[in-house]
């Protein structure tokens, strides 16, 4: 998609019983996590995100029902449907992202690198774009 942002199919270690996916660090998911958090609950037409980070990696993973996600490397947008628990969107620092579209099932569920911290995002689209050296918008 972009340098950094990855579709990764995750193993399947199911049985007859039913399904079981495991994530681990360095791994399936690739760095140490410092945090899980995950978004639920989303109302209709709700968007969310709209912000880069300046040095955070993260791994999204929709573990119940589905979710769009666009991305914009301050040049080009893309978007992907999440919408399996077997596989996951990494989200690399300095991509703008955009949640959309949840199904009133979805559960996000996102792996972070590090603690929550306010001062590593981009909350200013032009801000990002200078940043991301797109030039004006
Ligand atoms: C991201 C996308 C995919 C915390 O206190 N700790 C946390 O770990 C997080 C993630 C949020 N918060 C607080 C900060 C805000 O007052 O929860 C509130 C909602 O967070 P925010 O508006 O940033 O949520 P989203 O859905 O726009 O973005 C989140 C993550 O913040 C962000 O890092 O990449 O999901």
């Amino acid at each position: 998609i972009f340098p950094g942002c990855r579709l990764v199919r995750f193993p399947l270690r199911g049985d007859a019983r039913g399904s079981l996916v495991a994530l681990e660090a360095t791994r399936e998911v690739p760095f140490e996590i410092r945090r899980v958090y995950t978004i639920y609950g989303t109302a209709p037409g709700v968007a969310r995100g709209f912000h880069a980070h300046h040095a955070l990696h993260q791994l999204a993973v929709a573990v119940a029902g589905s979710c769009s996600i666009v991305l914009d490397d301050g040049k080009t947008r893309t978007s992907v449907r999440l919408e399996s628990p077997e596989q996951g969107l990494t989200l690399p620092p300095m991509v703008w992202h955009e949640m959309e579209d949840f199904s009133p099932d979805c559960v996000l569920m996102v792996l972070a690198e590090d603690h929550y911290d306010e001062a590593d995002y981009i909350r200013d689209y032009g801000e990002f774009r200078r940043l991301a050296g797109a030039g004006a918008e």
